[in-house]
């Protein structure tokens, strides 16, 4: 018997590992009873789900359409194709290259494709924002380049000119200074909109290439509620399953000129056999952002953020840069309670079943592991139908949680109350179980 057949007790999840099925569904479970507001993550489709979890993932394919290593890649060579097209329809890019594994490896590349070992790239601050790809001490990214790093202003009270934004005075100066061969925009935590023209400029004046690190607007950037870098930047890296709500992965849009060397450095550069199940998600996600309710589903997922922030601020948090324009939120613990760390925050509401992680704020005096801030973001309770009311709501459970944080049957009735509301908002409706993906109707935003 094969262990394929369909009588075989290897057919179908729960008879091949009840020990992972049940995992799944238990994950399955506590995505669907407990707020995601981790600005990074989403719900992906049940479309995008069944092609990830395709025979396609048995297949080699070791470089690009119509030049493979191996033999039987005519399909999948149309599925590679399909996604590259799909991306650049969707990006208005002339290059796409869909093989990275991640961001952090879409990031590697093109590094790796336009900067020598020890040349300069000018990057933003981690703790004021960047990414670990973006120079840190702890990222390979700074044993092989020089970086440099730019931040945010300082904080202000004054409403007419928010502080805590880029510094675009320093990036000039910095690039005057250092001369780098690359210039980075882009960040994991930054709440604001990040215009690529005057990044544009600054790298034209000191004659460095400019790459736009989209991996969190890059969903935002297709449905039209961030302006588009691609055409401005040379290069733009994305992730395909934050805002874009694609599988996990990474993206490259790039110029035509610098397709072939952005390519080599993805393979055989840095990786070897491309996921191509992965690669046909992709292509899913790509498809579902170009349609018209994507855009819709953009602009509520901004719209809630909003609504998110401001209930925040109304139960006496402070937001980092005054409020936010994109999916994401960064608060500032200190004025609510300034003995309470991001730590403690994110565990005890971990326990009220809402999900979100610690983050530093800018020139936080606690470590990273430890930090004075939360970040959150929208986009995951958007795609499961919520709107601003029951951001107002999430926002006074979160104010609840942490003023009871001693107080056990508090957290437990802020408990019920979370399971409640997602209750009523289930993200895979269709779904009845981790097992089968395959033929359930898509979600909409
Ligand atoms: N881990 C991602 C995020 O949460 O923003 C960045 O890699």
């Amino acid at each position: 018997m094969s262990p394929h057949d369909a009588s075989s007790p290897f057919a179908g999840w729960l008879g091949a590992d009840p020990e992972v099925a049940r995992l799944v569904e238990e994950e399955m479970a506590r995505q669907s009873s407990t707020l995601q507001l981790i600005a990074s993550e989403n719900f992906t489709s049940p479309a995008v789900l069944a092609a990830s979890g395709s025979v396609l993932t048995n297949k080699y394919a070791e470089g690009y359409p119509g030049r493979r290593y191996y033999g039987g890649n005519r399909v999948i060579d149309e599925v590679e194709e399909l996604a590259r097209e799909r991306a650049k329809a969707l990006f208005g890019a002339e290059h796409a290259n869909v093989q990275p594994h991640a961001g952090a490896n879409a990031n590697l590349a093109v590094y790796q494709a336009l900067v020598e070992p020890g040349d300069t790239i000018l990057a933003m601050r981690l703790d004021h924002g960047g990414h670990l790809t973006h120079g840190s001490p702890a990222s390979i990214t700074s044993k092989i380049w020089r970086f440099v790093a730019y931040g945010v202003t300082a904080a202000s009270d004054d409403p007419e000119r928010p502080g805590e934004v880029i510094d675009f005075d320093q990036v000039a100066d910095l690039a005057k200074r250092e001369q780098p061969r690359l210039i980075v925009a882009g960040s994991t935590a930054y709440a604001r909109t990040i215009e690529p023209g005057p990044f544009r400029e600054i790298a034209d004046e000191v004659g460095a290439l400019f790459m736009f690190d989209a991996a969190h607007p890059a969903g935002l950037i297709a449905g039209g509620a961030h302006p588009s870098p691609v055409g401005v930047a040379d290069v733009v890296t994305l992730t395909t399953h934050k805002t874009l709500r694609g599988p996990r992965g990474g993206a490259i849009l790039c110029r035509a000129d610098l397709a072939k060397k952005v390519d080599g450095a993805v393979f055989p550069g840095l990786q070897g056999g491309p996921l191509e199940h992965v690669v046909a998600a992709k292509a899913v996600a790509f498809r579902e952002a170009s349609q018209p309710e994507f855009g819709a589903y953009t602009a509520a997922v901004v719209a809630n953020a909003k609504a998110l922030a401001s209930a925040l601020a109304d139960e006496g948090f402070r937001l980092v840069s005054g409020g936010t324009d994109n999916h994401m939120l960064l608060v500032d613990l200190r004025p609510f309670d300034a003995e309470l760390t991001g730590k403690e925050a994110q565990e005890v509401l971990d326990r009220s079943g809402i999900t979100l992680n610690r983050n530093t704020i800018p020139d936080d005096p606690r470590s990273p592991f430890v930090t004075s801030g939360l970040r959150l973001g929208t986009a995951a309770e958007t795609t499961a139908g919520m709107g601003p009311d029951e951001m107002r709501g999430i926002a006074g459970l979160i104010g609840r949680t942490l003023r009871a944080r001693g107080d056990e049957a508090a957290l437990a009735e802020v408990r019920r109350e979370v399971a409640a509301l997602c209750g009523a908002f289930p993200p895979y409706p269709t779904l009845t179980g981790a097992a089968t993906p395959t033929g359930a109707a898509p979600t909409t935003g």
